[in-house]
């Protein structure tokens, strides 16, 4: 019998750490050897002149995710993890939401039956808390944490979605006492209300004066809101889709006074701008663009690559929360037709975060190999409790691979993507680097643009409690 069931041969490893040339030899759906020479494999996959890399772990997705009566996500757990598949990843963390009125527990159990059966990837919950009763914080927060969801999100803005500050306060005297972590969307409710009645007022109701209603001031403040907060209950806490420099400066001010607050940005922040959201000759085509925080100016750009060229930012997600452009249940919703406020927030994104971090960040000399598996895996399951499970190529690691060309050329656009949503925002977009296969636990999944895996491999994960995450004794 062969010792290996797969060998990877003659490519580059890279982890967070090192960059070498070594074989890696697959056994059980694990890494069994890294070593120069793997020989006795039942399958040798020739990898030269490709890079070896942990497939990418993206941390913030939302997939199958209720958005109100009259709306439809493009994704559910099917097309989402097929598209995130097809992008050199191999597993995601999307949301469980309580719908107000209902359990966590229900909630969490609806999510599971979604995903069950239907994914080609791992996929693990974070639990989205829209009522901190007694009871969710008492008993069914403590018993999920336990349970394997060690992380949680909870809003500053949206009508359905947003907790007060007492509310807060309380999610995040659980999530110390639990040891969970915390994601926080940092906007505030009220500046976000009266900026939006104020441009609705004015006539402003096109999809550009989104950006208008939710300026920087208004995430800085929510941001400096949820440091305080944390700060008063002594426990980390993770700043989630961090648009601008505002933010990152709130972020720095933080951890110079030593407290342990980490930053996720992503590519909309990187890319975009809010000239983007503008109607460009077609009515309501700013929809398109609409995501929360707004992506803002060049300026941004430049400082959201300094805060991942300098550390501010753990890790690089997607935040994909897919709708549909010309679709009334989706962006194009009658609603959102008489104001910018209707219409869904979110884009697609998680087929194209890998590439966009890459040709942006490595091909532009603008960060190192080791950094872009840092951010796009390796951090994502230390901080998620995946670690040391997924994120490394080592032994004893799931063998969750991407084989990556670091020299393709490709242009993202929508007819090449797998994802259920009928655009992309980057339709157009010129990039260097590319996955050529993507093996989860030892099966190829995808290989060149193809899907080849089978639906309902990918497994529900229970998650541990993340030392990172864990408030000190
Ligand atoms: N926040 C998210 O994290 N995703 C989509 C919409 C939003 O506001
Ligand atoms: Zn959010
Ligand atoms: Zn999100």
């Amino acid at each position: 019998m062969p010792e290996f069931d797969v060998a990877i041969r003659g490519g580059t490893v890279v982890t967070a750490s090192d960059t070498f040339r070594a074989d890696v030899g697959i056994r059980d759906g694990r890494i069994a050897a890294v070593a120069e020479t793997v020989e006795g494999a039942a399958r040798e996959i020739d990898a030269s002149g490709l890079l070896v890399m942990p497939g990418g772990i993206d941390s913030h997705v939302h997939f199958a995710q209720h958005a109100g009566p009259d709306i439809t996500p493009a994704d559910d757990f099917a097309s989402g993890t097929a598209a995130a598949a097809a992008g050199g990843n191999t597993c995601v963390l999307p949301f469980a939401l309580q719908v107000k009125g209902t359990s966590l527990r229900e909630s969490v159990e609806e999510y599971r039956r979604k995903a069950d059966g239907e994914c080609y990837i791992d996929v693990g919950f974070h639990l989205i808390i829209t009522q901190p009763t007694p009871e969710v914080l008492g008993q069914e927060l403590p018993a999920l944490v336990k349970a394997g969801h060690t992380s949680f999100k909870v809003f500053m803005t949206y009508d359905e979605l947003v907790l007060n500050d007492r509310e807060l306060l309380e999610v995040f005297e659980v999530a110390r006492r639990e040891r969970a972590l915390v994601m926080v969307h940092a906007e505030g409710y009220d500046a976000i209300r009266f900026m939006t009645e104020r441009l609705e007022r004015a006539g402003h109701t096109e999809p550009y004066y989104h950006a208008a209603s939710r300026p920087e001031a208004v995430e800085r403040e929510a941001t400096h809101r949820a440091i305080s907060h944390a700060e008063l209950v002594d426990v980390p806490i993770m700043i989630v889709h961090v648009s601008g420099r505002e933010a990152m400066e709130q972020i720095r001010w933080a951890r110079q006074r030593g407290l342990k607050i980490y930053a996720e940005t992503c590519p909309q922040y990187i890319t975009l701008t809010a000239e983007d959201l503008r109607d460009a000759g077609v009515e309501m085509s700013g929809a398109k663009y609409v995501c929360s925080p707004p992506p803002r100016d060049r300026e941004s750009h430049r400082a959201i690559w300094e805060g991942l060229e300098q550390g501010v930012f753990q890790t690089f997600s997607s935040d994909h929360s897919p709708f549909r452009y010309d679709d009334p249940r989706g962006k194009l919703t009658p609603k959102g037709r008489t104001s910018f406020r209707w219409v869904p927030n979110g884009i697609p994104g998680v087929e194209t975060r890998l590439p966009i971090l890459f040709s942006e960040g490595v091909a532009k000399g603008r960060i190192s190999l080791n950094r872009f598996v840092e951010l796009a895996a390796t951090n994502h399951a230390k901080l998620y409790g995946l670690y040391p499970r997924k994120g490394s190529i080592a032994v004893g690691f799931d063998a969750d691979i991407v084989l990556w060309d670091p020299n393709r050329k490709e242009t993202i656009r929508q007819e090449i993507l797998h994802h259920g949503s009928d655009y992309t925002p980057w339709e157009g977009f010129a990039v260097t680097g590319w996955p050529v296969v993507t093996m989860a636990r030892g099966e190829i999944v995808a290989e060149h643009g193809k899907l080849v895996g089978r639906k309902g491999r990918g497994e529900i994960l229970e998650r541990e409690i993340s030392p990172y995450a864990a408030a000190p004794a």
